[in-house]
């Protein structure tokens, strides 16, 4: 028999669809082990599973002298092409242990040499593509880092040297954000002194977040590129040829490589779905979704092209230096973590610029499935304020939006100054949050002027419409339309989008759906799925009828003839009977 595993930021969560495999975005099949990365790229593992290395059982014990140990111990082996360490029994307490430190598998990290190989993940003509680099200009790679591991840091250095083109690198910085490690001190610099490509580590005096360490970085280069990485990254061969060629071509483009994932647990190298792009759901945390199915048909003739994306990772990107200062390079008001990816993805493309991820740049990201540092100021404070910085300089209207259903965030909007940001973007005469959404993120499922949002209640029970907390393998909801009873604002979870095209959507881009046509059940089901653009997706309601039609079928939205509030919503021939009656109640949403 098959067993079922599977791991995620907590155990409620469903086990995920294993069929529905379109929408994982990473696969790493293994002789009777899944593993994919879903839209918050938690690393989930399907099979039979060997490692538990973040097995709570063992509480830890993380004394100074454990802290500042280096523990680097390469076997010359392990690790080797990508593969998984293997930990042996006599070790696995200690490993256990270990983990909590920098909250991923430290022991099996530590025992991988700082130049592991790595397989080439790039598609066949990839190769063919990258033929005259003795004119691309080079680049600084800056690398910010706030208590890292020896070996994940230094393998982070040691693949962009053995990967990258010598003419291409002209410089690694490293900008160590206030480590208290000691092995982070004098024993990193004078590793680096004897790297054969320049390499320095800069140091701020006092914590000051990713995006002021990476200001720092990217005032000290010399490289007409700056390409930033984390500091546990993998760089596979291609990498930075595939990114600074399409910066050379056009200065405002920042290129993005696909984000591979080393197992927080074995360490294995995990190819990642190329056909991904990134986004962001009501919250504004970033998600990653499947390209629309135009865009996929688009790049039939060569799927090696880059594509444009609506946000970036945050991580992993490479543009031009003058570029990045003269549109405003990050605000420098953002503390420790998150929310940079997207003030700098909104500013760029409404500032004429463009976001794109390059499929043959494949760079390997270490996943974990929680914070390893300090927040100071508490992890709530600290990426709301700069969530809110996001919304107050950049959506507009938007703004409005966020604040009203994100109450944590509306309580820090007047603490923030924005001024010389909405300057910023005053001088440089960028574009509305509306044609950024019209024209970049068309597939968006915010509210609109042209479109309903609120809640969908039923004229017979009185229930309203509800998104499943059911989970699919992107970990996007998935699972049975139903009706419950009706509650008050802000419950994200009865709001729905109808556009004017009849697609009925909500948060995270899923979407009420049945089948096109059923001849086997005269009431199939309807479902609340990924949102696919097709058909069978498409609804259109009568305000006189108060019905909600399919359109693909002809039938009609009612409730299930039994009163079971689990039991879903079925498709019936139209018969403008009270069970298929709806009633589209709109909110205010600005
Ligand atoms: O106070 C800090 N000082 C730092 O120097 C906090 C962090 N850092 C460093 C840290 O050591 C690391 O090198 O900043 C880098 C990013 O921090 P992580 O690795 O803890 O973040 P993450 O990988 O969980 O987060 C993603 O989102 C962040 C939001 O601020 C940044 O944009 C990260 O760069 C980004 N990482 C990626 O895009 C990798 C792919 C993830 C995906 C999908
Ligand atoms: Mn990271």
């Amino acid at each position: 028999s098959v067993v079922l595993l599977w791991r995620s930021h907590d155990d409620e969560e469903a086990a995920p669809d294993e069929t529905d495999r379109d929408n994982w975005v990473a696969v790493r099949l293994g002789q009777d082990q899944k593993e994919y990365i879903d839209r918050r790229g938690v690393h989930v593992v399907v099979g039979h599973y060997m490692g538990d290395a973040n097995n709570m059982q063992n509480p830890p014990n993380l004394t100074d002298e454990l802290l500042n140990a280096n523990m680097f111990d390469p076997r010359p082996n392990e690790g080797r092409n990508g593969q998984p360490v293997m930990i042996p029994s006599h070790e696995l307490l200690k490993m256990q242990q270990l983990f909590h430190i920098n909250r991923f598998n430290l022991m099996a990290s530590d025992r991988i040499p700082l130049n592991r190989t790595l397989p080439d993940v790039r598609k066949k003509r990839c190769q063919k593509k990258l033929k005259n680099l003795s004119h691309l200009p080079a680049t600084t790679v800056i690398i910010v880092f706030h208590n890292e591991a020896w070996s994940t840091l230094l393998r982070t250095v040691h693949s962009v040297i053995n990967r990258s083109p010598h003419n291409l690198l002209q410089e690694i910085l490293l900008v160590d954000d206030a480590s208290t490690r000691a092995f982070l001190r004098e024993p990193l610099d004078e590793h680096v002194a004897k790297l054969p490509v320049s390499t320095r580590v800069l140091r701020t005096n006092e914590r000051v977040g990713l995006v002021r360490a990476r200001l720092m970085g990217a005032k000290e280069a010399q490289g007409q590129i700056l390409t930033f990485l984390d500091a546990h990254c993998e760089c596979t061969i291609g990498w930075l040829e595939s990114l600074i060629s399409r910066v050379a071509e056009d200065r405002t483009r920042v290129v993005c490589p696909v984000i591979d994932i080393i197992s927080d647990d074995t360490f294995a190298y995990v190819r990642s779905f190329e056909l991904h792009w990134g986004a962001f759901n009501w919250e504004l945390h970033f998600r990653w979704y499947t390209l629309g199915g135009g865009e996929i048909k688009k790049r039939k003739e060569d799927i090696t092209e880059p594509f444009r994306t609506p946000v970036m990772a945050g991580g992993l990107f490479a543009m031009d230096k003058d570029y990045f200062f003269e549109i405003g390079a990050y605000d420098d008001q953002m503390e420790i973590w998150g929310g940079e990816n997207l003030e700098l993805s909104f500013r760029v493309w409404q500032c004429g610029g463009s976001v794109e991820i390059a499929p043959c740049s494949h760079v390997g990201h270490l996943f974990r499935k929680s914070s390893p540092y300090t927040f100071p100021g508490g992890v709530g404070e600290v990426l709301y304020s700069n969530l809110a910085r996001v919304a107050l300089v950049w959506m507009d209207d938007w703004k409005e939006f966020y604040f009203k259903f994100n109450p944590g965030a509306a309580r820090l909007r007047d603490r923030q100054s924005v001024r010389s940001r909405i300057e910023l973007r005053e001088r440089l005469k960028c574009k509305s949050f509306e044609w950024y959404l019209d024209q970049i993120w068309p597939q968006h499922f915010l509210p609109k002027e042209d479109r309903f949002f609120g809640k969908i209640r039923s004229r017979q029970s009185g229930g309203c419409l509800q998104k499943p907390l059911g989970k699919g393998s992107l970990n996007q909801p998935m699972g049975s339309a139903t009706v419950i009873s009706c509650t008050e604002e802000p419950n994200l979870l009865q709001l729905f989008v109808m556009s004017p095209s009849g697609v009925i959507m909500t948060d995270e881009s899923v979407c009420l759906d049945a089948p096109e046509k059923d001849h086997t059940t005269l009431q199939p089901k309807v479902r609340i799925m990924a949102c696919s653009g097709q058909d069978r997706q498409k609804w259109s309601y009568n305000s006189n009828t108060f019905s909600l039609q399919h359109v693909s079928s002809g039938m009609c939205l009612s409730l299930p003839e039994s009163s079971n509030l689990e039991e879903s919503l079925v498709l019936q021939a139209c018969t403008q009977h009270i069970s298929q009656q709806w009633r589209l109640e709109a909110v205010q949403w600005k």
